[in-house]
């Protein structure tokens, strides 16, 4: 029969052990978190985890996993992280508390789940596996420290669950020798843990304040780059290409604006001063460039669309802007492609890869290696201090960011990163047109409006652009000037609308003659297909 001040005793001695637990194994993770930034930036050992996580998940939540890695559910997913991460310690510390020695394994199984974790991820070196390693030991011997400081052989233990310990006096807390162990109250063991406390606070604001900095440093660097002038800069953009149709997309994407999708949680701050560029694989010399040396390759500036595989039919996964870079076939000629090779292979700082056609790489397109959008130095989101930009494929297969390799190789030899998981080894963008005005479910006036949207088929151009109101007959859209293949195409059309709901669809017609289909697909394997409709209602 336990009393009243048992119960409290019980809930304290857990309250600390819980917070034991968690100190322990955040102190830990807050100095893995430290080591990787220091060794192995590229690699943190949270979101190795967290990545193997997403990995891990079936088809369908990978789809959506990739809409979640161009947005800010990022915050979302770390923040998630951080809550399991939290329990899991404070159970940890519960159990060292009724099971010596078993909360320490619990933080060494933590460990070797993330070592395993940093073994699954690609690219990566034997320094890698240094930060799970300390954040191990440094949770167990924290863990282990309090342990044998309050946990001391000899005092009395709890009694087992479900069976009463001998009836105690109602004595002082202090004379209690159950309460003074298991809940160490004593000022000294409190300022103990309390400095404990404080050691990872300033561990973890240390590790985070350097990992900003790193940010900031890369941030400098980037806004004193000197961009070259074009050899071949874009031609003006004519006043016809761009519609003053209120409510449609602008024709240009600011950066800010620019879809963002990629698989890392930390987005890579990539030091240009330090970065390299090697070609490898199938060629008749390695080549290795640093940043100074492409900056100073002849280079061409083009307005290119690009898209993202993952858009749905109506999606804003797209953007057209002004890229500035060096031809990869250019680079590929002076290391001499070897015969038999049918794929480059790119790779990122994170371990991100692309398997791109040697034939896109290397064919009049102009795929290059980016340094410059919309003007500028890329933003570290997009890709600072180079990716690629091959004009109609989807990025899954073409447009890494942060690029530091390029191997050349076969379709048969090699994969990218999204191809086991599902995704199809080509992708070329399909033909799409989307309606931006009216939104769906809008409310237009009734009489003569405007409708209006783009339209894309980089490569091959859009010819024409039809709509379709209500089922009734398709006709055609104006459309504007367009700059080239590559980019896309604003249009619009004018409607005379009755009074009431209305379902309008859209469809394009590529450079080639070809009506985009209809059929409706989703995005994976290698695109969705079929005529974005906007539903809304007149008067
Ligand atoms: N390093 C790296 N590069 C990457 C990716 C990635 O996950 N990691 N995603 C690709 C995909 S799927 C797309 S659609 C484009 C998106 O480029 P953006 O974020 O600049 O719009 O980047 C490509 N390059
Ligand atoms: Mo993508």
């Amino acid at each position: 029969m336990s009393s009243g001040r048992n119960g409290k005793d019980a809930m304290e001695a857990r309250r600390f052990w819980a917070a034991a637990g968690l100190v322990a194994v955040g102190a830990g993770v807050a100095v893995g978190e430290l080591v990787a930034a220091f060794i192995t930036p590229a690699v943190s050992p949270v979101s190795a985890v967290g990545q193997t996580v997403i990995g891990m998940l079936p088809g369908g939540v990978k789809e959506w996993a990739i809409h979640l890695f161009g947005t800010s559910d990022k915050t979302v997913f770390l923040g998630s992280m951080v809550v399991v991460i939290a329990v899991l310690a404070g159970a940890v510390g519960l159990l060292e508390r009724t099971r010596r020695g078993v909360g320490l394994l619990g933080i060494g199984l933590f460990g070797v789940l993330g070592i395993a974790a940093i073994a699954s991820r690609p690219n990566i070196t034997a320094l890698a596996f240094a930060a799970p390693v300390v954040a191990a030991v440094v949770g167990m011997a924290l863990l282990a420290w309090t342990a044998s400081r309050f946990l001391r052989p000899g005092l009395v233990p709890e009694p087992p669950a479900g069976e009463a310990g001998p009836p105690r006096a109602p004595a002082s807390s202090a004379a209690d020798p159950a309460s003074s162990t298991a809940a160490p109250t004593s000022r000294r063991s409190f300022l103990a843990f309390l400095g404990m406390g404080a050691a990872v606070a300033i561990i973890t604001g240390g590790a985070a304040l350097i990992v900003r900095q790193s940010a900031v440093v890369v941030a400098d660097l980037r806004a004193k780059v000197k961009l070259p002038r074009p050899l071949v800069p874009a031609p003006a953009v004519p006043a016809a290409a761009v519609l003053a149709t209120a409510g449609i997309t602008p024709w240009l994407t600011d950066a800010n604006d620019f879809y963002r999708i990629d698989t890392a949680l930390v987005v890579p701050a990539v030091n240009s001063e330090t970065w390299k560029l090697t070609v490898s694989g199938m060629v008749e010399k390695e080549i290795t460039l640093d940043f100074a040396q492409l900056l100073a390759k002849p280079m061409v500036e083009m307005y290119v669309t690009i898209g993202c595989v993952s858009n749905e039919v109506g999606g804003d996964l797209v953007g057209n802007a002004r890229w500035l870079g060096w031809p990869v076939r250019e680079l590929l000629a002076e290391a001499g492609v070897k015969p038999g090779a049918d794929m480059v292979l790119s790779r990122s700082t994170d371990g991100f890869t692309a398997g791109t056609p040697l034939q896109a790489m290397t064919d009049t397109r102009n795929a290059i290696i980016a340094v410059g959008m919309n003007g500028a130095p890329l933003p570290l989101v997009h890709g600072f201090p180079a990716r690629l930009i091959v004009p109609g494929l989807y990025g899954y297969v073409s447009a890494t960011k942060w690029l530091e390799e390029l191997k050349v190789t076969t379709f048969a030899a090699d994969t990218g990163y999204w191809v086991p998981l599902g995704w199809s080894a080509m992708g070329p963008i399909k033909t799409a047109s989307r309606i931006d005005v009216p939104r769906s479910g809008a409310k237009t006036a009734a009489g003569p409006v405007t409708v209006a949207g783009v339209a894309w088929a980089p490569e091959r151009g859009i010819s024409a652009v039809q709509v379709q109101l209500d089922g009734g007959p398709w006709k055609e859209a104006e459309l504007a000037v367009a700059l080239n293949k590559d980019t896309w195409v604003q249009w619009k059309a004018p409607l005379d609308l009755r009074a009431g709901n209305h379902a309008l669809k859209v469809r394009a017609v590529d450079g080639s003659g070809a009506v985009q289909t209809g059929a409706e697909a989703p995005p994976a394997p290698d695109g969705a297909t079929g005529y974005h409709t906007v539903k809304f209602t007149a008067g």
